[in-house]
């Protein structure tokens, strides 16, 4: 296993950098950090590191790759080893503040980056006078579909150390077909649910704020800005992890959520995961019962091949 620090980026494909500059930093009020190239790069004001999203221009909407750090440099060389140890396919990688990282592909085919080291810029969480928008803290946590649910969740134990917090069960009340999984401790950093799809798909990536007007304050943000499609799901809470939300979905469809009040795992050892079983259906995802849009249940962003930078399979 090797040792994972954190979930801590996710690089996201945009048509037109300068609306989704529009959109994540005029109106959400994400902290640029810089623009180079075809490349825009933020943060959440809590996050020293160079960025924890990049937008990059490209001809269609997807993910690039979801970013980890680990724990220590040597965790890295360890990697390559274990990966070829699982037969997945690595490459060296390099991108803006980060010299050394290792792109892969997890065993359903989701592009993922570790690095130990990124260029550290500083956070901006007391400089209130720079908070903007949603105020966007942290990412919390990334969203995202295959169709071996199983295997997937064995990696993500054994080659990373992950562990389950809470899943839904299917129809059967055996099969699991949504899971929460968490390294660092709070409710979640990874959820991924089963797809009919033979390839992984990119749902969305998730950003913690301080408190529930936050996430009312995104509904406002969008509804004045006269983008009234863009509000997708709620604001509501969860039955699964107990957190507010609500989903965006920017010009090109990528969905970002803004998301407050999990919880955080105090004794790991302890732990219990939470199941909800098929009857529970009404309130586990929205615990106050509302519906859930169908382009919530159906529609996702394809992701990239790590040899190609192509994507895999469709796009919506
Ligand atoms: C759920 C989805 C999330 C999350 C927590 C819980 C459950 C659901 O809506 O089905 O994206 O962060």
């Amino acid at each position: 296993m090797i040792d994972i620090l954190r979930l801590s980026h996710v690089g996201i494909r945009v048509t037109d950098l300068e609306k989704a500059r529009y959109f994540y930093v005029d109106l959400l009020g994400f902290v640029e950090t810089e623009k180079d190239g075809d490349y825009i790069y933020l943060r959440g004001i809590d996050e020293g590191q160079h960025h924890s999203l990049v937008l990059k221009k490209a001809d269609s909407p997807g993910l690039s790759y979801i970013g980890f750090r680990v724990r220590r440099a040597e965790e890295l060389d360890k990697a390559k080893e274990e990966l070829q140890k699982f037969n997945l396919k690595f490459t060296k990688f390099k991108e803006r503040g980060v010299e050394e990282a290792i792109l892969f592909e997890t065993p359903q085919g989701m592009p993922f980056l570790i690095y130990y080291d990124m260029e550290y810029v500083g956070d901006m969480r007391m400089k209130f006078y720079a908070h903007r928008g949603v105020s966007p803290v942290r990412l919390a946590h990334v969203n995202y579909v295959v169709k071996d649910i199983e295997e997937e969740i064995q990696f993500l134990k054994n080659f990373m150390g992950y562990y389950e917090t809470e899943w839904f069960l299917g129809k059967d009340n055996q099969t699991r077909e949504v899971i929460w999984l968490t390294r660092r401790g709070d409710s979640h950093e990874i959820a991924i649910a089963k797809s009919q799809k033979n390839v992984p798909g990119f749902h969305h990536e998730t950003y913690y704020v301080h408190e529930l007007r936050d996430v009312i304050r995104a509904a406002d943000i969008i509804a004045s800005a006269e983008l009234w499609d863009s509000i997708e799901r709620g604001p509501g809470r969860h039955g699964a992890t107990e957190g507010y939300y609500i989903y965006l979905r920017d010009f090109d469809k990528n969905r970002i959520e803004f998301f407050t009040e999990d919880y955080v795992v105090l004794d790991p050892d302890k732990w219990k995961p939470v199941v909800w079983r098929n009857e529970q259906f009404r309130y586990r995802s929205d615990f106050w019962g509302r519906p859930i849009p169908q382009s919530w249940l159906t529609e996702w962003v394809p992701v990239e091949d790590i040899s190609t930078g192509k994507l895999k399979g469709w796009s919506i």
